[in-house]
């Protein structure tokens, strides 16, 4: 094909080459607005966790894995209790809030949150106080 005759088929799909070029240049557009745009930052889920004399709620706790969640531990007795679930807050990756020893300490009537990020797997919790365990303190954290 020569040169003048490539002109003259291009000019005969002006429309097809146009629209081609506008396919292009939108492409082009999504494509740096996708690269310039921040990684929406994804909100946090939220778990309310109910503790009391002697149990917790939801039995078993149920979370999305790799999901931002806030656990926020409301203990309604007027007695102290604990969070304790040691390979849970280990292997998650806390956000915000306090796990600290793998438990979450609780006065009486005290509410507290911890923002984390959970890694897939099964884990057990507990209060931790003397014989709260056996009182009915036990829990299931299941992250899938
Ligand atoms: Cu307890």
């Amino acid at each position: 094909m020569n040169p003048g005759s490539l002109i003259s088929y291009l000019l005969g799909h002006q429309e097809v080459i146009m629209t081609l070029s506008r396919i292009a240049a939108s492409a082009a557009l999504s494509l740096a607005f996708a690269a310039s745009a921040p990684a929406p930052a994804q909100p946090a889920a939220g778990q309310t966790i109910l503790v009391w004399s002697f149990g917790f709620s939801p039995h078993p706790i149920h979370l999305a894995a790799g999901r931002p969640v806030t656990l926020t531990f409301v203990n309604r007795s007027g007695s102290s209790h604990d969070f304790t679930a040691n390979t849970f807050f280990r292997t998650s990756r806390i956000l915000r809030g306090d796990a600290a020893e793998g438990e979450v300490e609780l006065g009486p009537r005290e509410t507290r949150s911890v923002t984390l990020i959970p890694r897939a797997g099964t884990y057990k919790a507990h209060c931790s106080h003397f014989f709260h365990k056996q009182m009915g303190m036990a829990d299931q954290i299941i992250v899938d």
